[in-house]
Order: structure tokens, then sequence, then C-alpha cells
């Protein structure tokens, strides 16, 4: 492998899924995630490499070239798989990180694993950067990868992006390893996070772990400056916007709205079934709502799409019978031969179909107990361009932040959620139409575009 990319993106996954033909040949497909899209210019335009994972455990796969970036296969045992990745990032990293909503566990063997798959990472992206290269880490997955990729190769100006939270003192110090992470971390220039609170947690902690002077959102350590400083992340407006406009999707919104009995009030949740979410939490109120009377179904109907998620992780297996459970009970209860109260689907959409269900929904649930930003948010804002419908959204979800006309609520409070969603339903045309252009005026000055050129030119300037 050459050492000549000017620029480097490392994160988990390869923009490419492995898939199988028939005939049992293996290729390569681009991923449809909205990351690709937002870094492909910045990567592909430069004659760049992007490091990660097939997402197939076994060896690494030769590197090849795909959409004008040379992609570079980092192999992973099943061992690995385990505990690098269900493991210490999804069952330690990603509860800890989530205000501990589940408890984390702590495995040393996962955590050796974290090391090694980490200095793996970072060797890969070491041997195709070039002199000088920029290298873009992306995520929890890979917290130790600047400090060790900074190690080898001091030309380097190294960016680092969280997507998730990042928690204060009084959780984060749980981690057995919590000085490592934060060692990790400080590998790069520019540390990004969705919040500005997240950012500042970080610098509480390094300086309180760590001893290290710091001057506003920055950090002195071992000679350098590195910066810490929120970047939140969005979507690709444009598109999410055109495509809830074709004709096609108008159509399949009008096909769904029949389907399901020509409702009067459609209300949608579009998730990774995931504990986070807080999915459990809307049944509830919905739930309560109507066995008060204040609502009937099927006249209001819940679709809940809760898309398959790490699902070799038990926390998830878990979930995922309780909230089957408590489906079944509102729909024993409270459905109907003309059908149920609430549509549950465990599957994954095409966009179109998303699309679709955001243009027919007449309110958005989104009940995280935390999350990082949350672009289902910003998806149905996108898909409005009719300025319809109304938004719910937790107060802990980084998208409550931007999103201020949505009816904020959290999600611990039942009671609450249960006004605003009956606010919702009920909320006069014109004003449900001064809160939507609102919104969709920010996030049309916010996109994913804005968020990736801000993160490139923040660490350009550190260069
Ligand atoms: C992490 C952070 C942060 C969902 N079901 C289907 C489907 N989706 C798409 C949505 C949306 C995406 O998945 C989910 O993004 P979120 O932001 O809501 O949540 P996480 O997956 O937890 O993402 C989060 C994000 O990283 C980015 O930094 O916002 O806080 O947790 O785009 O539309 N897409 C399709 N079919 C589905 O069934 N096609």
């Amino acid at each position: 492998m050459e050492a000549d990319s000017p620029v480097v993106v490392v994160a988990n996954r390869l923009p490419v899924d492995q898939v199988t033909d028939p005939d049992g040949t293996t290729r390569y497909q681009r991923s449809p995630g909205g990351l690709v899209t937002a870094l492909e210019p910045f990567v592909a335009g430069r004659g760049g490499a992007w490091v990660g994972w097939s997402g197939a455990a076994g060896e690494a796969p030769e590197p090849f070239e795909s959409g004008g970036m040379s992609l570079v296969p980092v192999g992973l045992s099943e061992e690995e798989v385990d505990r690098y990745y269900e493991g210490f990032s999804n069952a330690s990293l990603w509860p800890l990180y989530h205000d501990v909503v589940e408890k984390p566990e702590y495995h040393r063997n996962w955590w050796d694993a974290y090391v090694q798959v980490n200095k793996r990472f970072a060797d890969r992206a070491a041997e195709v950067a070039a002199e000088g290269a920029i290298v873009w880490v992306h995520d929890y997955q890979l917290q130790l990868v600047p400090a060790m990729l900074r190690q080898q190769r001091p030309d380097l100006t190294i960016g680092f992006f969280l997507h998730i939270p990042f928690p204060p003192y009084e959780l984060f110090t749980q981690l057995p390893w919590r000085s490592a992470i934060i060692e990790g971390l400080l590998g790069a220039d520019l540390i990004g996070f969705q919040q500005p609170s997240a950012a500042s947690n970080f610098i509480n902690l390094a300086r309180r772990l760590h001893d290290l002077p710091y001057k506003g959102n920055t950090i002195a350590y071992e000679g350098r400056t590195v910066t810490a400083k929120a970047f939140p992340i969005s979507i690709d407006v444009s598109s999410f916007d055109e495509l809830a406009r074709t004709p096609e999707v108008l159509a399949r919104a009008a096909e769904i709205r029949e389907e399901l009995g020509q409702p009067d009030k459609i209300v949608l949740g579009v998730d990774r079934l995931d504990y986070t979410k807080g999915i459990g939490v809307r049944l509830e109120a919905f739930e309560e709502l109507l066995e008060d009377g204040a609502l009937e179904a099927p006249s209001t109907v819940l679709v809940q799409v809760a898309t398959p998620s790490r699902e070799r992780v038990e926390h998830y297996v878990t979930m995922r019978e309780t909230i089957e459970q408590q489906v079944g009970h509102i729909n024993g209860v409270y459905g109907s031969i003309a059908g149920p109260a609430v549509h549950y689907f465990n599957q994954s959409m095409p966009r179109e179909e998303l699309a679709a269900m955001y243009r027919a929904a007449d309110v958005m649930l989104v009940t995280p107990y935390r999350d990082g930003m949350n672009l289902v948010a910003k998806e149905y804002v996108a898909a409005r361009g009719d300025d319809g419908g109304v938004l719910v959204l937790s107060e802990f979800a980084g998208a409550a932040a931007e999103l201020k006309q949505a009816l904020l609520v959290n999600p611990h409070d039942i009671a609450g959620v249960k006004a605003q969603l009956l606010r919702a339903l009920r909320m006069e045309p014109a004003e449900t139409a001064k809160r939507m252009r609102a919104m969709r005026r920010h996030i049309k000055k916010h996109d994913l575009d804005h968020w990736a050129s801000s993160f490139f030119e923040s660490l350009q300037a550190q260069a």
C-alpha cells in the first residue's frame, strides 16, 4: 500500500456493504447512509482513502477502488466482533455514554480487544496517509485511534468526531479505562461533538483526570493545542425534501392513509430498535390516552417502525420482547375488527417508504432518553415541504437545541408526554405551519454539507 492519500477517513464501517449474489459471488455496494454522502466529496474529490471494517468477520480483503476513493478494509475475527464491537463498543460504551439507561458491563477481555482493534485501524491509516495528510476518525468504536496514529505519524493533522453524547465526569469516571480513552482522544487536534455541553464535559474530564491546562475550548497537551467543539450533524436536506415531493412518494403517502383505513390522525415513530430511543414511553403514553378516553382507535393510530439493530447484544433481545408484549397488549385491549391501534414493524424500510410515512403522519413522536442528535427528527422536518405535521421531540435529543419549535417533552414524564401528544393532535393548521416553517428554515441553512465543511475547515485551520 502506498502512503499517498492526502485525506483519510477512519470509521468502524466502510462506506460499502458486502452483498452475496444468488450465484454465491460476493461484491460491494455503496451503503445508503448519510455519512457516506457527506464525506464522499471531500474524500473522493481529493484522491483520498477510507479505512473501515466490511461488516463481515474474517480476513480483510485487499484494498480496492470505489467511487473515486481507495477503500482499505480492516479485518475482524469472530471473537473481535464479539468483544470489540458487540461487547466494549455496544454493551460498555453505548450505555455509559447514554446516561446509563441500561447498566454497562465492563470486561477486561472486551477492553483488550478494543485496544487491539483500534491499533489495527491506526496502523492501516498510518500506512495510507500521505505526508502531512488530514485524517478524520469517527465515533465511539475508535477513540484510541487518534493517539495511536499520532505516535506513528506526528506529521498528520487528526480530527475526531463523536456521533453519540459524551457523558459528564460523574458518569464517565465509572469506566475502568477512563484515562486511556481521554488520552486516546487527546491525540487529535480537533475533537468534534454534537453539543457544546459534550465538549465541555470532555474539557472538564481532561482537566480533572489529567490536570491539564485549558483555556475556553482548548487544552494544552504535550506541546500541542487540542480543540474540543460542537459541530451538530445534519442531513442532506434538499435531497430529502425533493424525495418527499416526488409524485411516487406523495401517491404512496395517500395510499398509506387509505390502507390504514383513513384514520383522522396518524402518529408515527421511526427508530432503530434501541433502548435509548424511548419507544416504550411512546407506547405507554398512547395506551394511557386510549384508556383515559382522550383518544380512540382506530380513528387515531400509532405507526411504529422499529428497525432491527444489534440483535446479538442481550439488552436488545430483552427490550424487543418487552416492546412486542406492550404492542400486543395495546392491540388486544384497544384494537377492533376495523384495525389495530398500533401498527408495529420490526423491519427495515426503503428510504422512499419512510419519506411517504413522514409525509402521511400528522404527528411525529421522537422520545429518546438520550440521543447525540437524532436524524429522524430532521428528516421529518425536511420531508414536510407542505408545512404540515407536528414534531414532538425529547429535550434529551441533540436535535432539540436546534428544532426549537417542536413540542418538547421530558420522556421520563409520562403525563407531560401525554399532554404534548394531545396538544400536537389538536393543533390548529396555522400554528402547525408556522412552527414547521421555522424549523425548515433552520435545517436548510444547517445541512449535512454545512456540517462536513465546517469540520474540515476547522481541521485544516489547525494544520
Ligand atoms: C447515531 C446517533 C446521531 C431508521 N430506520 C430505517 C432507516 N433509518 C435511518 C433514519 C436515520 C437513521 O437511520 C437513524 O439515525 P438517528 O440519528 O436517528 O440515530 P442512530 O442510528 O442512533 O445514529 C444519533 C447519528 O448517529 C448521526 O450522527 O444523530 O444521535 O445515535 O437516517 O432514517 N432508514 C431506512 N429504513 C429504515 O427502516 N432506509
